[in-house]
C-alpha cells in the first residue's frame, strides 16, 4: 500500500523507538536480579520511546494535538488534530523478557480515528491502517478470520491487575464466555490483541477498562480488516475504555455474550 504521508510519518516514529526499545529489552535479562531495578529500567526506557516519537511526530506536525500514556495531553494550534500514543503497550511483558509488547500510535481527526500503527519490534511486525485503505501486516494485506461458530473460535482479553475493581464482572465474563468458545487468551498487550484480531489469528477480543492509547490504533486496524468493533458500555469505545471487537459472521453473538443481553 502507498501510504499517506501522515501514515509514513508514524511507520518512521514507530520503527525508530522500536529499535531503542528493543536494545532496552535486550538489558532487561540482565537486570532480573534486581526487580526494582528492572522497573525504574523500564520506565526509563518507556518514557525514551515516548519522547522520540513526540519528537519526530512533532517535527512532521508541529500543528497537531498530543495525547499519551507518560506525557499527557496538549492541543495543538489545529484543534480537530490529534496523536494518540502508546509508546510501550504490554509493559508488563517487557519487564519479565516477554517479547509480547508494542507501540501503538493513532491519528484522530475530528473525533475520528484515520490512521493506526501497532509496530510489534520484538518481533518486527508493523500492522497498520487507514481509513478506507485496508489493513496490513507488513506488505501483506490483513482480513479477520472467517470463523462463523462461537465454539471455534479464540477470543483474547485482560484479566484485571493489581487489585482493579473490575474483578468480579470480569470472572463472570470468563464463566459465560468460556463454555462457548474454543478457548480464551489472555497475552497482555491490548493493541496487539487488536491487531491480531485483524490478522484473525483471534476471532474476537473484549476489554474493559482501558485507556484511549491502548486501543485507538488497534481499532481502525480491525475496522480496516473487516472486523466490528464496538464499546461494551456507553456509545464510545475511546471515552468508555471498553472495546468488543470479531470478525464479521460471529460478532452479533459474540457482543450479546460480552454484553450479557
Ligand atoms: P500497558 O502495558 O501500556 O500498561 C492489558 O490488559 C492492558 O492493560 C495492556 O494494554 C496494558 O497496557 C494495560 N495494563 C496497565 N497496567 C497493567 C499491569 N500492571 N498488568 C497488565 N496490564 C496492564
Ligand atoms: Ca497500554
Amino acid at each position: 500500500m502507498q501510504g499517506s504521508a501522515n501514515l509514513n510519518v508514524m511507520i518512521k516514529a514507530a520503527r525508530k523507538a522500536g529499535r531503542s526499545l528493543v536494545k532496552d529489552f535486550r538489558e532487561v535479562e540482565n537486570l532480573q536480579v534486581s526487580m526494582k531495578g528492572a522497573g525504574d529500567f523500564v520506565s526509563k526506557a518507556d518514557i525514551a520511546a515516548e519522547q522520540i516519537i513526540r519528537d519526530e511526530l512533532m517535527e512532521a506536525r508541529p500543528n497537531y494535538g498530543w495525547l499519551a500514556e507518560e506525557g499527557g495531553e496538549a492541543e495543538g494550534k489545529d484543534p480537530t488534530r490529534r496523536w494518540i500514543v502508546d509508546p510501550l503497550d504490554g509493559t508488563t511483558n517487557f519487564l519479565h523478557g516477554l517479547p509480547h509488547w508494542a507501540i501503538s500510535i493513532a491519528l484522530e481527526h475530528k473525533g475520528e480515528i484515520v490512521a493506526g500503527v501497532v509496530f510489534d519490534a520484538a518481533k518486527d511486525e508493523m500492522f497498520y491502517a487507514e481509513k478506507g485503505e485496508g489493513a496490513w501486516l507488513n506488505q501483506s494485506r490483513l482480513r479477520v478470520s472467517g470463523r462463523s461458530r462461537l465454539i471455534e473460535c479464540i477470543f483474547a482479553t485482560g484479566l484485571p491487575f493489581g487489585g482493579r475493581a473490575d474483578l468480579p464482572e470480569t470472572l463472570q465474563d470468563l464463566a459465560r464466555i468460556l463454555p462457548s468458545c474454543a478457548g480464551v487468551r489472555r497475552f497482555g498487550s491490548a493493541a496487539l490483541d487488536l491487531a491480531y484480531v485483524a490478522a484473525g489469528r483471534y476471532d474476537g477480543y473484549w476489554e474493559r477498562n482501558l485507556n484511549a492509547w491502548d486501543i485507538a490504533a488497534g481499532l481502525l486496524i480491525v475496522r480496516e480488516a473487516g472486523g466490528l468493533v464496538s464499546p461494551i458500555e456507553g456509545d464510545s469505545i475511546l471515552d468508555s475504555g471498553s472495546i468488543v471487537a470479531g470478525n464479521e459472521p460471529i460478532f452479533e453473538k459474540f457482543d450479546r455474550l460480552v454484553s450479557n443481553n
